[in-house]
């Protein structure tokens, strides 16, 4: 469907060619979050930023890949999840938790770290804390609590809503 678009004054006329302009009009309901993590035990901390991003209305994909033991496949989906229309992505981890960080090295998202606590976790969890907040300058990770995958989502629905 064609519509007129008077552009902004010293703005140029979007075209028909402009990709704003040609999908403008599609009804597309693939997923704006991507939330991952490294291990299925992570799994019951993890769907709870989904149920947030449900709430409001969100939609989102859950997928388990391990920074470790699949860095192939999350070099892939980090470096492709903007180009599938993810405007953020929601990583947790565990232990030496480097999911978030490597997120961030694929993409240029918005991505937020989830430390996460396990039986395996040094200092409570504080492992897993350490290393999603210190990441290098120009590589940022936005991190939320220990355990505390709701206020991904939450953090989430406010990056989208800026
Ligand atoms: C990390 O190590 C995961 O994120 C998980 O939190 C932790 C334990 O992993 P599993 O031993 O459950 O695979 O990779």
């Amino acid at each position: 469907m064609s519509q007129s678009m008077d552009p902004p004054p010293g703005a140029g006329a979007l075209t028909e060619t402009d990709p704003e302009t040609q999908f403008a009009d599609l009804d597309v309901d693939a997923p704006v979050v991507g939330i991952i993590m490294g291990s299925k035990s992570d799994m019951a901390e993890m769907e709870k930023a989904g149920e947030v991003l449900e709430e409001k209305g969100i939609r989102y994909e859950i997928r388990v890949m391990s920074a470790h033991r699949d860095p192939a496949i999350v070099a892939d989906y980090c470096a492709n999840a903007r180009m599938r229309g993810l405007k953020i992505i929601i990583a947790g981890a565990g232990l030496s938790a480097a999911l978030p960080g490597v997120a961030a090295a694929h993409s240029d998202l918005p991505v937020i770290g989830v430390p996460l606590s396990s039986r395996l976790s040094a200092a409570g969890g504080l492992d897993a804390i350490l290393s999603v907040v210190q990441m290098p300058p120009g590589v940022p990770v936005a991190c939320v609590g220990l355990d505390n995958a709701r206020n991904a989502g939450h953090l989430a629905a406010r990056i989208l809503a800026a």
